[in-house]
């Protein structure tokens, strides 16, 4: 799937950036070629093949020096490309859609602070594994196409934080399963600065490639507004752990209701053994899970207003939201039965608090909303009997 570097001319795997950031590329022995420092473009990238053919630009040499002056400068979020005319061919070899932003011509000499690292060989290792990610680069969520799955427990924060993001499983043309599979080969290694992923969701940022929910979750909060009142302090590690266990509970434990032997199994080949685990899940693990959240509302760290932590809604409530809506969906009856308890009034207030946020409305109301069918939250009405 990827673009690699025969179809670019060699001298393309020497560029430069000194913008705001000051980068610099280069391949194979030799003095970095000054002289050819030429005007340069950030491109962000707007198609998976193109996305692809990016990463193969950057990561076709198999040791890319790449060095920075300490700016935000990344292999992966700026591509460096000399502006002589050929951008239109490595463009149409991508066969994409690209948005060139930051489109900037500079000097072509180096900056001074760039003379006394002009050699590829001096460049340091650890600065060119470090990852770095510049904030207006485009979010995109890579998840599969079809269910609403952990991609769900994403969606919500750029949904609410109004955040525009790009979600492969929104692509047309049967794109986005052929795309998740490439992250998951057992041949993918994943690329100079990113350790390969095991599984959806995964999310892209600049250039940043990260995979498991709560991680994603972690790094996207603080960007997005939704870390809480405390955002720089404590506060996060509390709402992570709240966090990891609605995951456990209404995320895990639940696919572990119809999947309770193997994932390689379908569900009519382990129907008598998730009778059994959803019984145990309905009758004990649902109750205490949701008493757990009732503990977060009673106690003092939850602040005013219906929100879980600091009295401020943050990501933690969104999640709270998913988590019980596909639950809801799973085991109606169940949720129904525990609801009429009265024993967790300030959950269910919550979610109709978050149900009811403006954003959140207009997204559960949009075509973005996928529908329920199978993945982590499934209904068999057997399950319930
Ligand atoms: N703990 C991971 C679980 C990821 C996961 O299981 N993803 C599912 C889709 S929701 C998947 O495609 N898994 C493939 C597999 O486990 O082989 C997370 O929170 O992201």
């Amino acid at each position: 799937m990827r673009y690699r570097a025969p179809l670019l001319p060699a001298k393309f795997l020497y560029s430069s950036h000194c913008a705001r950031d000051c980068f610099q590329t280069g391949s194979g022995p030799g003095p970095f070629p000054e002289d050819e420092m030429h005007c340069t473009c950030r491109v962000h990238v707007a198609s998976d093949d193109l996305h692809h053919s990016v990463d193969g630009f950057v990561n076709a040499p198999p040791a890319l020096p790449l060095r920075t002056c300490g700016n935000p400068a990344t292999p992966q979020s700026l591509h460096s490309i000399p502006l002589n005319g050929n951008i239109g061919r490595w463009y149409k070899a991508a066969r994409g859609r690209a948005l060139l932003k930051h489109f900037a011509c500079h000097s072509k000499h180096p900056k001074p602070s760039d003379q006394n690292r002009s050699h590829p060989a001096a460049m340091s290792a650890p600065q060119a594994k470090r990852v770095k990610t510049n904030d207006d680069a485009p979010y995109e969520l890579i998840y599969w196409p079809g269910i609403p799955g952990r991609g769900e427990l994403v969606r919500v924060l750029f949904e609410e934080a109004g955040v525009p993001y790009t979600d492969t499983a929104k692509t047309e043309g049967n794109k986005a399963a052929p795309l998740v599979l490439g992250y998951m080969d057992a041949g993918n290694t994943g690329d100079a600065t990113n350790p390969p992923v095991f599984a959806p969701p995964v999310l892209k940022h600049g250039s940043l490639t990260i995979n498991q929910v709560p991680n994603i979750l972690l790094y996207l909060a603080p960007k997005l507004g939704l870390a809480g009142a405390d955002s720089d302090g404590d506060g996060l590690f509390h709402l992570n752990e709240i966090v990891l266990t609605l995951l456990d509970g209404f995320v895990n434990e639940i696919h572990e209701t119809h999947h309770p032997v193997a994932t390689s199994l379908t569900y009519e080949e382990q129907k008598p053994e998730a009778k059994k685990r959803a019984k145990a899940f309905t009758d004990e693990r649902l109750p205490k899970f949701l008493g757990y959240v009732q503990r977060v509302l009673d106690a003092k760290t939850s602040g005013d207003g219906p929100w879980l932590y600091g009295g401020k809604l943050a990501y933690a409530d969104l999640v709270l939201f998913q988590c019980l809506d596909g639950t809801k969906y799973a085991f109606p009856k169940s949720v129904g039965k525990l609801q009429e308890s009265g024993k967790y009034d300030g959950v269910f207030k919550l979610y109709d608090a978050v149900k009811e946020r403006p954003n959140i409305k207009k997204y559960l109301e949009s075509d973005r909303r996928v529908p329920y069918s199978s993945g982590i939250w499934r209904h068999y009405p057997e399950l319930e009997e």
